[in-house]
Parts: C-alpha cells; sequence; structure tokens
C-alpha cells in the first residue's frame, strides 16, 4: 500500500492540506496517510523545523504532500532554525531538483485573474524551476567591516550538471506540449546566467522541434502580465522561478490556485507536493484559505508519484468544475470558506 506523508506545516497549511487529503480520501485509492510536524509547528513543538522524525516519514513515503512553512513568531531566530529551511532541508536532502509549477487559466476564472480577460484566457504554461541551486543554496554569511558597517551575501552558483538536467526537463516537456522553450535568465549581468545559456545552447541541437528564446529575467516579467500566452514551457533558475510563479499566478487569478511538483524523476519515485503558496499568517484558522492549490498539487501526486493519470484528471476536473460553478474564496473575490471549496470539489468528483 502506498504511503503519502502529509506535511501541514504552519499558517493555513493545515487547512489547505485537510481538504486535498478529503479529496485523496474520497477517491479510494487504497493508500495510506501518515502526518508529521514541519516548519514552525516543528520548531515549537520540536526544537528542530526538519525534526529527524520528519525527514525519516519523508524518505520512507511513496509521495509527500506539503502545506506551507512560514511563522512570524520566528523570525528572529538563527536562519537554521527558520521555518523556511525545513523546505529547502526536505528538497537538497531528498534530491528534489525539479519544481513543475503549472499554470494554466480554468474556465470562467477570467474575472479573477489581475489581465483583461482576451489576454488572461490564452495562459497555459509550466514554469520549471531549478530547485537545489542558486543564491537559495549558496554559501552565505554576515560580517561586521572593521569601520562597523554590517554586511551580508549570499553566493549564486549553477554548476553546468545542474543546469543540464533541468534543460533536459523543460526541452522534453517543450517537445511534447506546444514546442516553445522559453530560458530566463539575466545573462547581460550575471555569470551564473551566462553559463545557464550556453548550456541551454548546447542542448538545443538535440530538439529540433523545440523553438528555444532566452529572455532576460526583467523582460520575463514585464512580458508575463503584457502576454503571458506566448509562455509554454519556461526554465529558470531558483530565485528567478520562485519570483516568476507568484507572478504567474495573479494572472490565472489567484496565488491560491497554483499546485507544484518538487521532483527527482519525472514518474515512478517520491516527490513533494506543495501549493506554490506560502503559511498566509494573517488568514490561518479562519477559514479563508483556498485550498485548489493544495488539492491540485494532490492531483499532481497522484500523476507522478503514484502512476495514477486517471485520479489525477478527475481531481482537476473537479476543480475545475467547483471553480466554474462560481465558488471562490476570498482570495478570488468570494465569501466561500475552505470547507465549502472543499466541499464543492468533492461534490464536483
Ligand atoms: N508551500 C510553499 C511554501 O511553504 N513556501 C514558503 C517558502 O518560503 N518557500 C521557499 C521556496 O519555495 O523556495
Amino acid at each position: 500500500m502506498a504511503l503519502i506523508a502529509i506535511l501541514p506545516g504552519d499558517g493555513i497549511g493545515p487547512e489547505v492540506t485537510a481538504q486535498a487529503r478529503r479529496v485523496l480520501e474520497a477517491l479510494d485509492l487504497g493508500v495510506s496517510f501518515e502526518e508529521a510536524p514541519v516548519g514552525g509547528a516543528a520548531y515549537h513543538a520540536a526544537g528542530h523545523p526538519l525534526p529527524s522524525e520528519t525527514l525519516d516519514l519523508a524518505k520512507r513515503a511513496d509521495a509527500i504532500l506539503f502545506g506551507a512553512v512560514g511563522d512570524p513568531a520566528c523570525d528572529t531566530l538563527d536562519r537554521h532554525l527558520r521555518p523556511e529551511q525545513a523546505i529547502l532541508g526536505l528538497r537538497k536532502e531528498l534530491g528534489f531538483w525539479a519544481n513543475l509549477r503549472p499554470a494554466k487559466m480554468m474556465p470562467g476564472m477570467e474575472d479573477a485573474s489581475t489581465l483583461r480577460p482576451e489576454i488572461a484566457r490564452a495562459i497555459d504554461m509550466v514554469i520549471v524551476r531549478e530547485l537545489v541551486g542558486d543564491v537559495y543554496f549558496g554559501e552565505k554569511g554576515r560580517r561586521e567591516t572593521a569601520d562597523g558597517r554590517r554586511e551580508g551575501h549570499d553566493l549564486m552558483s549553477y554548476a553546468e550538471d545542474e543546469v543540464r538536467r533541468i534543460a533536459v526537463v523543460g526541452f522534453e516537456m517543450a517537445q511534447r506540449r506546444r514546442k516553445s522553450l522559453i530560458s530566463v535568465d539575466k545573462a547581460n549581468v550575471l555569470e551564473t546566467s551566462q553559463l545557464w545559456r550556453d548550456v541551454v545552447n548546447e542542448l538545443a541541437p538535440d530538439y529540433p522541434e523545440v523553438a528555444l528564446q532566452h529572455m532576460y529575467v526583467d523582460n520575463a516579467a514585464m512580458q508575463m502580465v503584457r502576454n503571458p500566452g506566448q509562455f509554454d514551457v519556461v526554465i529558470t533558475g531558483n530565485l528567478f522561478g520562485d519570483i516568476l510563479s507568484d507572478q504567474a499566478s495573479m494572472c490565472v487569478g489567484s496565488i491560491g490556485l497554483l499546485p507544484s511538483a518538487s521532483l527527482r524523476a519525472w514518474a515512478g519515485d517520491n516527490g513533494l507536493y506543495e501549493p506554490i503558496h506560502g503559511s498566509a499568517p494573517d488568514i490561518a484558522g479562519q477559514g479563508k484559505a483556498n485550498p485548489c492549490a493544495a488539492i491540485l498539487s494532490a492531483a499532481m501526486l497522484l500523476r507522478h508519484s503514484l502512476d495514477n493519470e486517471d485520479a489525477a484528471l478527475k481531481i482537476e476536473a473537479a476543480v475545475a468544475g467547483a471553480l466554474a460553478g462560481g465558488v471562490r474564496t476570498p482570495d478570488m473575490g468570494g465569501a466561500d470558506s475552505t470547507s465549502q471549496m472543499g466541499d464543492a470539489i468533492l461534490a464536483a468528483l
């Protein structure tokens, strides 16, 4: 029996993962669930954001459903004890280097988008974010100079094999979709981006059907709100991917709609599935959180780790059905609660 580890985390994480679990349970898939604390919740309970029991569960599991981490009560802690270290640690420890973040306009959702309907309607992209390199994992430090100035640094670094493997994911995915790949970097300024561009260019001849374009990240941010329909598959580094996918989420209606999969293999292996949003402490515990991204993450879990495309499609259709029926949590301009959204998705299943 497949084991799904549920790591709800902080803030709205427990509320949205609870709805995702309801949906998985309703499908009667013959899977088992085990929960463990992570992030600030784990720090308060066990003194560490990623306790060894939680890491062990994540390693034993066939797939991980993750909520969100982030807790203002931990803001003054040493960086190593901050809740966010838990998700970075899980990605690194389990080797989840490829992060897929699909952003697609769902029917009838134009009212929630920040863009004009005719522009929003064309959105159907996947952002492929590199997940275990870049400034997130480069050498970091703080120091004080002789004249008393405080300095901080985070080293941005990529090795060619890290770039190559994420670029291959992008090319392969583009080949199966609309055959367009946009590689986002800042090669006019950054050495890492120049290496990134070289490596991506070296792979291009292996994918003659894929139209490759390079785009500076500042231009990509602008193009994503000007003409998001031009994006099919996007590959980019850890930092740029984190930022651009939040932007893409508002173009399709809400950050509460975007799921993600963090993988080390395309299929049939453990992966970590989480909404792209954070813990939103300002609305935690109020029943206002949008559970769609967590529920759509559960669909990705079934697709990539449990090899159950049928069940994944069922969940995605049920979410689209609930939204097309007008159910809206406050982030999308409505007044429905987290559990009402869960109920509507269950009813549509
Ligand atoms: N569910 C996403 C989440 O918890 N985000 C909090 C965060 O700080 N994540 C860092 C990252 O995604 O790189």
